[in-house]
């Protein structure tokens, strides 16, 4: 299809703070951008960061229907802006991963004869069972968690199959915890979606599919099969399979959208609704990541994914099916341990200037005189452990280092910790491959060269505000042209703006890392043996 400035592709983002919808033509570029913030702009529902933190402080939820009021309020604003909806040739989305939402028994009665002189909030007040959908800031379920896993055999085996041990934030153990908590409420439960597919489903006027990458993120999914697991499903709640419904590919063409968006809102009987996926598989998409790439975000937590061929699931970090090649695979690791700790070090060791921690790490030499530290300010996910520790090139534990020495060995050992917990769930660096790095920390290009040095490849940085949504709208335009021609995704966003190159590998740092890495693995378990975790 050639590309054309008056076909507009829509990708929406359910995301936790705000709803995020970007327009882009057929030549990538982006024509529109809009969002509702839902603490400020729908105060009614009275959310912090668009979450209501419980009592316990464990559980957290927000409320379905201010997710369906900010769409009203969305589209709305898009009207005002006289944005022309009839030119929608297809649309996608994302949403944050792994909440969930409870349609209640009549809600697809509901959806798929829906009134256009009314609002979506006012035509959909009664169909969810549960009014408050737990978010992935929820961490009340460890008791469905430890039972999942020693049901199935161990955390080993939930990993072989799901691609992630059992989180407290999963779908699958948040599922029976309602299940377990509000049987009535379950009873009356006709469907349950993740935040992606309930999205999509307002659009579709019918229950939408959870696509094979957001559906990674649940703890029922076997990862190889693209299947709901039997054992999973059964050791999570009754009925489950029926109300999960079967998953499909993330680029499926699910269907057009309903009658009640082309009567309200002008769109084009024939606009395509591609499903809808997690904001992390959606930004993997906006990245434009290749096989042999990886992303490393610095922010507040440290996020790395890497696309992945063959899934080497490990008990750290989760593997997700590929949402933009679904022979593939796509790596996601947290760090809870990221811009806080450079901060921190930046303070004590270089009088709170990044300029002189920036001469602190071109002063000293690759590999730091063989001196290797684990820095865990707080109880760090991935390994799951705490506290400073230090090593000299003996492997011998000491209790402080220099201030330039410090300075080079935190990011030394995050980025090593980067490289050797993707590359345990299967990530490998090929010819060709590149880094691609985002976040606050990205800007500072002597931090980028250890990275670029610990990866032995070069580093691009690229500009991800609003990723999933940008992923999204490529993914709704791919979406319709691989229904039509097969194309793969990578060939549909060629044209798109490329990332800048910031700095190349140090050709002596190729051997040292690869040496000092076995090193950090080794001293990495003995953290976690000698520390009480
Ligand atoms: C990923 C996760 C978060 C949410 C944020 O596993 O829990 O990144 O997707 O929206």
């Amino acid at each position: 299809m050639a590309a054309s400035k008056d076909s507009l592709y829509l990708g929406f983002d359910f995301s936790t703070q705000q709803l995020k919808v970007m327009a882009i033509d057929g030549t990538l570029t982006v024509v529109h951008q809009s969002y509702v913030h839902f603490d400020s702009e729908l105060p009614e529902f009275r959310t912090q960061g668009g979450v209501h933190i419980h009592a316990d402080r464990l559980t957290v939820t927000s409320p379905v229907l201010m997710w369906i009021q900010a769409l009203d309020l969305l589209l709305e604003k898009m009207k005002n802006a006289g944005f022309d909806f009839s030119l929608v040739k297809a649309l996608s989305g994302s949403g944050q991963q792994h909440g969930s939402v409870y349609w209640r028994t009549g809600a697809n009665h509901t959806l798929k004869h829906l009134d256009p002189e009314k609002s979506l909030s006012q035509l959909l007040q009664e169909s969810f069972a549960v009014a408050d959908s737990p978010v992935w800031m929820d961490s009340s379920t460890s008791p469905q968690c430890q039972y999942l896993e020693s049901t199935i055999g161990g955390a080993h085996t939930l990993v072989d199959i799901t691609g992630s041990r059992a989180y407290e934030r999963f779908t699958g153990s948040q599922i029976a915890k309602i299940q377990q908590t509000r049987p009535d409420q379950y009873q009356n439960t006709e469907r349950i979606s993740l935040v992606s597919s309930f999205a999509a489903s307002l659009f579709l006027g019918d229950y939408a599919a959870i696509d094979f990458s957001d559906g990674s993120g649940m703890n029922l999914l076997d990862i190889r099969t693209r299947c709901w697991s039997e054992v999973c499903l059964a050791t999570t709640a009754p009925g489950l399979e029926k109300l999960l419904g079967a998953p499909q590919p993330s680029t499926a063409v699910l269907g057009c959208v309903s009658p009640y968006f082309v009567a309200r809102h002008g769109f084009s009987v024939d606009c395509r609704v591609v499903a809808f996926t997690g904001d992390n598989p959606a930004s993997f998409a906006g990245m434009r990541l290749q096989e042999g790439d990886v992303a490393v975000s610095l922010g507040t937590s440290d996020t790395v994914f890497s696309w992945i061929k063959e899934p080497r699931p490990a008990l750290e970090g989760h593997v997700f099916c590929n949402p933009v090649d679904w022979h593939s695979y796509m790596a996601l690791l947290c760090f809870k341990n990221g811009s806080l700790i450079r901060e921190r070090v930046r303070n004590e060791c270089t009088e709170g200037s990044w300029e002189v921690f920036s001469n602190a790490l071109r002063d000293t030499p690759i590999g730091n005189h063989g001196n290797i530290g684990f820095y865990f300010d707080v109880m760090e996910i991935t390994p799951s452990a705490v506290g400073v520790h230090r090593f000299d090139c003996h492997d011998n534990r000491v209790s402080g280092f220099s201030a330039q020495v410090e300075v080079k060995a935190l990011l030394e050992g995050q980025f090593l910790s980067k490289r050797l917990h993707a590359e345990r769930l299967g990530y490998r660096i090929i010819p060709g491959s590149r880094v691609l790095a985002t976040g606050g920390a990205s800007s500072n290009k002597d931090i980028l060269q250890v990275l670029s040095d610990v990866f032995n490849a070069p580093v691009y940085t690229t500009d991800v505000a609003n990723s999933a949504c940008l992923g999204s709208a490529y993914r709704a335009l791919h979406g319709l042209e691989s229904v039509e021609s097969g194309v793969p995704f990578s060939d549909v966003v060629k044209n798109a703006m490329e990332p800048q190159l910031a700095v190349t590998p140090n050709p002596r740092a190729k051997e040292v890392y690869n040496q000092m890495l076995k090193r950090y693995a080794e001293l990495e378990d003995r953290v976690l043996q000698e520390v009480d975790h």
